[in-house]
């Protein structure tokens, strides 16, 4: 926390920060103790996803690739070879993983994404362009999904390409709204070769299914870190309601200043409740695609309510950049944006209500 003015203003986590999370062991958390990493429980991460979303969201993004969509592709259909090879080097934070998954053209409707990948020989020759794709200048692999069949979801595949591949190469850094600290990129493919067994799991057209897999259990640690900043802002509304006096009293005492950080604290507290619940039934080997986009829908969309409260108690000086909840309130608006809009989550959900 008290770095979080240094990274609004220099657009960059302190590399002091990023080796103690090394040494920490953070850039591994969520990858099997075989392999180098932590090995956490769903709901050990959710608990560490509440703590990371307390702060500037570019701490948790310098690890959130290499434990989330940049490495679970390799963990839930890697092969034996690929998960030696890349996830201890991930889980040490010796590499970065990021997930290439969006195109100019393909943003929800991902199963229309036109990329290719043609064999040639011993090789795949890839073809196309990725986009806001994050950590991507940081990047060592990319878990990167093409086609290399017919349309659809069916004929897509995903792959491991390393950032040094021939042909690869990335656009110039985004300027975004927010999460200042966080670095997205395109990731350009002109007639990029990768080995046959860059395939995650060695079979084509299963691409697409990783990807959604990785989804769903990202969704749910993005719906952690939404809970973490809810209660951050009603920490920040309440702590300046005591301290700041008006009509001879801390608004704290005004009825409708507490109605406001009453929702607030409500909203926060269900969101805590829903991520806790679905990462105990992920625990349990359920099947938590409803519950992981629910989650994500309703944390999302409530930490922006609780980010707009929470600049509302602190009047005008919650709209300046001095004050701890005016990044925030940017920050929390991506979350309603990436790993599948709040529409594509209740897309999901009504589909996995009404199937079968
Ligand atoms: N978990 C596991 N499997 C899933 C799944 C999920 N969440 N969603 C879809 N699948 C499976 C389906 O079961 C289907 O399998 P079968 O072919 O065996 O039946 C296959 O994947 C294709 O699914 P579907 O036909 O539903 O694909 P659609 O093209 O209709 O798209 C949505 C489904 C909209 C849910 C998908 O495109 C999506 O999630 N879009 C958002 C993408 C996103 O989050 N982008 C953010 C960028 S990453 S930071």
């Amino acid at each position: 926390m008290p770095a979080e003015a240094e990274v609004e203003a220099s657009n960059a986590v302190p590399p002091a920060i990023i080796q103690e999370m090394r040494e920490l062991g953070l850039f591994g958390l969520s990858i099997p103790e075989e392999y180098g990493g932590l090995g956490l429980t769903m709901e050990e991460e959710v608990a560490l996803a509440f703590e990371l979303g307390y702060t500037s969201a570019a701490f948790r993004s310098v690890i959130g690739t290499n434990n989330g969509i940049g490495s679970q592709g390799i963990i839930v259909d890697g092969t034996e070879a690929q998960k030696e090879y890349w996830l201890p080097r991930l889980a040490s934070g010796e590499a970065i993983g990021s997930f290439a998954l969006t195109e100019p053209d393909a943003g929800s409707d991902a199963g229309a994404l036109k990329t290719t990948a043609v064999r040639d020989g011993d090789r795949y020759v890839l073809n196309g362009t990725k986009r806001y794709i994050t950590n991507a200048p940081l990047a060592d692999v990319f878990t990167l999904m093409a086609r290399t069949g017919g349309p659809g979801p069916g004929g897509i595949t995903a792959f491991l390409v390393p950032s040094d591949s021939p042909g690869l190469s990335l656009g110039a850094v985004d300027g975004k709204m927010g999460q200042r600290g966080t670095r997205t990129c395109d990731v350009i493919l002109d007639d990029c070769r990768v080995p046959a067994d860059a395939i995650i799991g060695g079979v084509e057209g299963r691409g697409f299914k990783t990807a959604m897999k990785v989804l769903n259990r990202g969704r749910l640690n993005i719906s952690g870190v939404c809970v973490g900043a809810a209660e951050r802002l009603c920490d920040e509304a309440v702590g300046f309601a005591k301290t700041r006096i008006q009509f001879g009293k801390p608004i704290a005492e005004h009825q409708l200043v507490q109605a406001m950080l009453a929702d607030s604290f409500t909203e926060a507290f269900a969101g805590r409740c829903m991520v806790v619940e679905t990462a105990k039934r992920y625990d349990c080997g359920e099947r938590i695609i409803k519950e992981a986009a629910a989650s994500k829908l309703y944390c999302s969309e409530m930490v922006g309510r609780v980010a707009d409260r929470a600049v509302q108690v602190h009047g005008g000086a919650g709209y300046m950049q001095a004050s701890p909840v005016e990044h925030f309130y940017r920050d929390v608006r991506l979350f309603r944006l990436y790993e599948g809009t709040s529409q594509i989550q209740q897309i999901i959900i009504g589909r996995e209500m009404t199937a079968g």
